[in-house]
């Protein structure tokens, strides 16, 4: 088998090898065994909501037109759409409640291991929710401010509280046009209402509420995740790390954390650090613990402590089939539950620790804030004492080094304090514009070819990528995050990255932390006195699978920001939906959404529109 054409990345394709020596399945072969995959889900078009159905409504127009309950394909496919919004708005919510209950617990002290990492950010944000803190005990402050978050989960009937850091013109816009979220919970709850059968069933007004409900995720639950991350674990900075699946230590005791909140990896990674550990590791013959990342959490890891990443999605499974992982240890969202029957073929131990996710062939081991500390010891200790139980190693390549933590706090600093000298080189045409690229890895296309043949594009084209999720770790294997990769960059971003000593593609961080790039848009349109659909800004997500990802979308888009999808959505059954997604929201929110599968196309789709908003604003 050629596996060039299942990814560009070399550890990939030696690993993906390996998978087939060792008769290992994988995602490509499973994608493989359901082609050809069902026409009517692929244009959104079956609907199986009630049980007088399943239905499917025929696209040529010859068979039904209609489901049992009368639904036509327009309001099939907003239905489904909006319920693909609620599912990735909980999780990304949930993730941020979860968070929230730990600040709850450190303030009540009942979270031994936790802290307030960051004072200033916790008043910063406390402020935000109107929460005096003059000359009060920090732990008063946090168990007020965790109080007043749940809040926003809740039924408010008003405005999510951080909804209020967007540019006032959005705002605006939003309560005009009747989409301004009301509670994180509520907006969940009211879509899986309306897509009930007998309820909403106009695909437009559906849609918009769609659009409540993603709005209620970005400047909601997600935001809310990355804020109070940086308050229990520190904001983060700048700092040198690596990434392919060369970080793991073929001497060493490897532990990878999977999934995506950083509640337990950060508890993994001080029981790795401890002396007692280390001094247990070299006892049992390891030159130490490497703890390494996949995913998410490892992005969290990464952006606060420079911890390096084994890999992103599609790799997650080959991580494995190196033989070199004594632990992996997973919370939620994205892990394959293939991954246990990999696990089984090698001495890896697997770990499932969230009370909402289990998984096929994993130890379940439950983290709470109160056992956390002395769970993540006691899983360490076991992860050490495997290290005997190894086989044959393969770890085919070396580690990519990259940079890490740019967020906002650290990109403005970076500027020196403001983010005028940004807006001065955009001004001056040096930097044409900025864009995120973000998301997942989807079978569906070549494995990070997407992403990084899209940023090379943007950036030899000066355009500022700033990314999360998969892309970023993809394009950190691609040697785009080192100060030296420069040399891939135009002229004005090369003189402008290399005058600030930072790299032409930024790592933001996580997907909740897509809420650090809507705060640095928010921040750029602040500044030159306008609304954030006027600047030249763009979003990918070239190789996005997931329903957080639509969700993404949906709230980047009615944030005021084009964004072009790689893979085509659930939507191609209704063009009322297609019309109105990718052309109609221009008039409703300012932007839209393009679909371009191949990223070359996609670039040029994004250039153009980069330079039409620069026109636009007499640049
Ligand atoms: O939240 S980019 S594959 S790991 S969904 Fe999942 Fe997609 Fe990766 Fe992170 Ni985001
Ligand atoms: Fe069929 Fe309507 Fe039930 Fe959907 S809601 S399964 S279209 S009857």
């Amino acid at each position: 088998k050629a596996y060039e054409k299942n990814t560009i990345t070399e550890d990939g394709q030696l690993l993906l090898k390996k998978a087939e020596r060792d008769q290992i399945e994988t995602v490509w072969d499973r994608y493989e065994a359901q082609l050809p995959q069902c026409g009517y889900c692929e244009m959104g078009l079956s609907c199986r909501v009630c049980v007088m159905g399943p239905c499917r409504v025929d696209p040529f127009g010859e068979g039904p037109q209609k489901g049992v309950c009368g639904a036509d394909g327009d309001i099939i496919v907003a239905r489904n759409l909006c319920r693909m919004i609620a599912a990735g708005a909980a999780a990304h919510s949930d993730h941020g409640r979860d968070l929230v209950e730990v600040l709850a617990e450190v303030a009540e002290g009942r979270a031994p291991g936790y802290e307030i990492k960051d004072m200033e950010k916790l008043k910063r944000v406390a402020a935000e929710y109107n929460i005096e803190t003059e000359g009060k005990d920090p732990l008063k402050i946090a168990g007020e401010l965790a109080h007043a978050m749940q809040e926003d989960f809740g039924t408010r009937k008003k405005e999510l509280t951080l909804v209020k850091t967007a540019p006032e013109k959005r705002q605006e816009l939003w309560k005009k046009i009747g989409v301004m979220p009301r509670g994180i919970d509520r907006e969940i709850s009211e879509t899986m209402h309306r897509t009930h059968m007998g309820v909403d069933n106009g695909w437009q007004s559906l849609l918009l509420h769609g659009i409540r409900n993603a709005l209620s995720d970005g400047w909601g639950g997600s935001m809310i995740a990355t804020e109070v991350s940086d308050i229990l674990f520190g904001t983060p900075a700048p700092k040198l790390t690596a990434a392919n699946v060369g970080v793991l230590k073929e001497d060493q005791v490897n532990i990878v954390v999977h999934g995506h909140n950083p509640v337990v990896s950060e508890m993994i990674m001080l029981a790795c650090q401890s002396p007692e550990m280390l001094k247990l590791a070299e006892e049992k013959g390891a030159k130490g613990i490497n703890l390494a990342g996949v995913c998410c959490t490892g992005n969290e890891l990464l952006m606060r402590h420079g911890v390096p990443m084994a890999g992103n999605h599609l790799v997650s499974e080959l991580v494995l089939t190196t033989g070199a992982v004594e632990m992996m240890i997973v919370d939620y969202q994205c892990i394959m539950p293939s991954m246990g029957d990999v696990a089984a073929c090698y001495h890896t131990r697997m770990i499932s620790t969230s009370d909402k996710a289990r998984f096929p062939g994993m130890t379940h081991r439950e983290f709470h804030p109160d056992n956390a500390r002395e769970l993540a010891k006691e899983l360490v200790t076991a992860a050490i004492e495997n290290f005997e139980n190894r086989g044959e190693v393969y770890i085919p390549v070396e580690p990519v080094n990259a940079i890490g933590g740019f967020s906002v706090e650290t990109i403005v600093a970076a500027l020196g304090g403001t983010p005028q000298p940004l807006i001065d080189a955009i001004a001056a045409g040096k930097i044409r514009g900025a864009v995120g690229v973000v998301g997942c890895n989807n079978p569906k296309i070549k494995h990070d070819y997407g992403h990084v043949t899209l940023t090379k594009r943007l950036i030899e084209n000066d355009i500022l990528v700033v990314d999360t999720g998969c892309a970023a770790i993809a394009n950190a294997k691609a040697g785009f995050k080192v100060a030296d990769a420069i040399e891939f960059a135009g002229p004005g971003l090369k003189e402008i990255c290399g005058s600030l000593g930072i790299p032409p593609v930024l790592h933001m961080g996580s997907c909740v932390d897509n809420a650090r790039i809507l705060v640095l848009a928010s921040a750029l349109a602040k500044a030159m006195k306008t609304d954030i659909s006027d600047l030249p800004l763009a979003a990918a997500a070239p190789e996005w699978y997931s329903e957080k990802a639509v969700s993404i979308g949906v709230y980047t888009v009615a944030s005021g920001v084009y964004t072009v999808l790689g893979p085509m959505p659930p939507i191609t059954g209704s063009m009322n939906v297609v019309r109105l997604l990718t052309d109609g929201l221009n008039d409703v929110v300012g932007a839209a959404f393009g679909v371009e599968p191949d990223p070359e196309k996609a670039a040029v789709l994004i250039r153009r529109h980069i330079e039409e908003k620069r026109e636009n604003l007499g640049l």
